[in-house]
């Protein structure tokens, strides 16, 4: 092997190439996802599309859920069948495509349209162009774990700047040039994925680690054909009898978040390529991965159920200036920007006396639980629906990036242990999976957020979070056993 590249802030100048094409991956979406949510039940007469507003937040669930759960076929594709180079750039055409019809001033069919293009294109570029970042270093390097650290804060200054820059455009003077600056984005994304690959990621990603040979092949395709065939005669029988209709397509969702992970674990747990102490980590798996869900479904609800709150509830006339309620969207990437070097610097100094994995969940679902819990005092001192102070929102996104950063960066590396080696290639889509089965589950609650009942919304869920994660720190010591060796 030849000697380690030092060529982005001492690391393999590949690292540039994958930072700002996530980077600009997550301006495109989070810009987006910073207005989809107005635009959806915002009046026709104020540009938007006049949709119910508790169908917006479930649809806006749905769509989070898909976008990762296509993930697994992303992975899958860039394992077997044309290597995660192409997958990143195919992905990164399909979410610009999508941005474009969005952008086109239009109606729902329109926007279910775009949906199905940045469901598809997300699932390609995203689990995969993070696969290639552990692609650049060695076993042994060291710099590995900084290295994604890198990465994480290119994700996060790409949602940080986008809600000010797509959120501020789309609310303030057009939704449709707000949709047309994140399709911009991702091409300028794709521009500098294009232009810097072959000189800074070399061949790395450009064929599948594991191809599909010609019998696999020739089963697979017709497999794949018939499942086409047999889902897509469903659907349409579906619509023509009136079965398929949103609530159904909700429930289906909140279903398949559930299904899809369970297959996983029993496929995973009885494979004969599975040792003893692997079946042992599966085990202690299944509970963290639970509580993930959980946790992503409070944390995803911060550009749903919160995004609403900031535009409905909130005052946001300040000294007789107007503030967008997008801009809220930019606290998470902020605090976690912020937070990330003070999280990293604890875990260093408490060293082997640090939180074990289980324990660093268990706090990411206390912090994520009181960041509900918080949102009771501005009900109870407002009265009910007078509007509060943007104070309380901002307080409520700070407490759960502290869970963010207990549970997250330690998440992906934790699955990446814990799953058994014949499956590595798909421990990032797992880990997603986490996220996609927590917009699952808001998919089905959401709907039941009303601003007169907002107390028992925040107070049960807030809840819920904080029994979970105090039955998590108490089993800890058990699910260590089951972890077998591992830290
Ligand atoms: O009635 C309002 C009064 O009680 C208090 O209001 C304030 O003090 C205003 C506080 C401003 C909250 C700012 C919220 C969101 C802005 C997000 C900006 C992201 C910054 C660099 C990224
Ligand atoms: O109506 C006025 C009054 O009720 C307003 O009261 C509040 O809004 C209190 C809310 C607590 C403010 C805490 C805000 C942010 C905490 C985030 C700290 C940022 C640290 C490293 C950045
Ligand atoms: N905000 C993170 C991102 O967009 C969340 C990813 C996750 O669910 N693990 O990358």
């Amino acid at each position: 092997e030849s000697v380690p590249q030092r060529g982005f802030f001492g690391h393999p100048k590949g690292l540039f190439t994958l930072f700002f094409t996530e980077f600009w991956e997550r301006f495109s979406y989070y810009g987006m996802r910073a207005i989809l949510l107005f635009y959806m039940y915002y009046e026709v007469s104020k540009g938007g599309l006049g949709l119910p507003e508790n169908l917006a937040l479930a649809i806006m669930s749905i769509y989070g859920s898909l976008v990762y759960m296509s993930g697994i076929i992303g992975g899958w594709l860039a394992d077997r069948v044309f290597g995660t180079s192409k997958a990143v750039f195919y992905g990164g055409v399909f979410i610009m495509l999508g941005h474009i019809v969005l952008a086109i001033p239009g109606n729902v069919p329109l926007f279910f349209t775009s949906m199905v293009l940045i469901v598809l294109g997300t699932g390609l570029l995203k689990p995969n162009v993070s696969c290639v970042v552990g692609d650049l270093y060695s076993e042994a390097d060291n710099r590995r774990d900084a290295g994604f650290s890198i990465f994480y804060m290119g994700i996060n200054l790409g949602g940080l700047i986008s809600p000010l820059i797509v959120g501020t455009v789309g609310t303030e003077v057009d939704f449709h040039l707000g949709f047309s600056l994140a399709a911009i984005g991702m091409f300028i994304g794709l521009l500098t994925f294009l232009l810097t690959r072959k000189k800074n990621l070399g061949l790395a990603g450009t064929y599948p680690l594991n191809p599909l040979n010609a019998t696999e092949k020739k089963r697979l395709s017709i497999m794949f054909t018939a499942a086409a065939i047999i889902i897509a005669l469903f659907v349409a029988f579906g619509l023509y009898t009136n079965v398929l209709t949103l609530p159904v397509f909700i429930g289906l969702i909140g279903i398949l978040g559930f299904v899809i992970p369970t297959i996983y674990f029993v496929v995973m747990y009885r494979s004969n390529k599975t040792s003893p102490k692997e079946k042992s980590r599966i085990l202690a798996y299944i509970p963290l991965f639970l509580a993930a869900v959980m946790f992503w479904a409070i944390q995803e609800q911060g550009s749903t159920i919160l995004a609403s709150y900031a535009d409905k509830r909130t005052e946001l006339s300040i000294a007789g200036f107007t503030l967008s309620p997008a801009l809220f969207q930019s606290l998470n990437p902020l605090f976690v920007i912020l937070l990330a070097p003070v999280f990293a610097w604890l875990w260093v100094k408490l060293g082997a006396k640090q939180p074990s994995i289980p324990r660093k969940f268990s706090f990411g679902l206390l912090f994520a639980g009181l960041s509900f819990l918080v949102m009771l005092v501005p009900a109870y001192l407002s009265g009910g629906t007078g509007l509060v102070s943007p104070l309380w929102l901002v307080l409520s996104y700070f407490i759960v990036v502290l869970g963010e950063l207990c549970l997250s960066p330690v998440g992906l590396s934790a699955t990446t242990k814990l799953a058994p080696a014949a499956f590595s290639a798909q421990t990032m889509s797992l880990w997603f999976l986490s996220n996609a089965a927590g917009q699952a589950v808001n998919a089905q609650i959401v709907q039941f957020y009303r601003v007169e009942t907002e107390v028992v919304y925040f107070g049960v869920i807030g809840g819920l979070a904080i029994v979970l994660g105090i039955i998590l720190y108490l089993l800890t010591p058990f699910i260590r056993k089951f972890m077998q060796g591992v830290h």
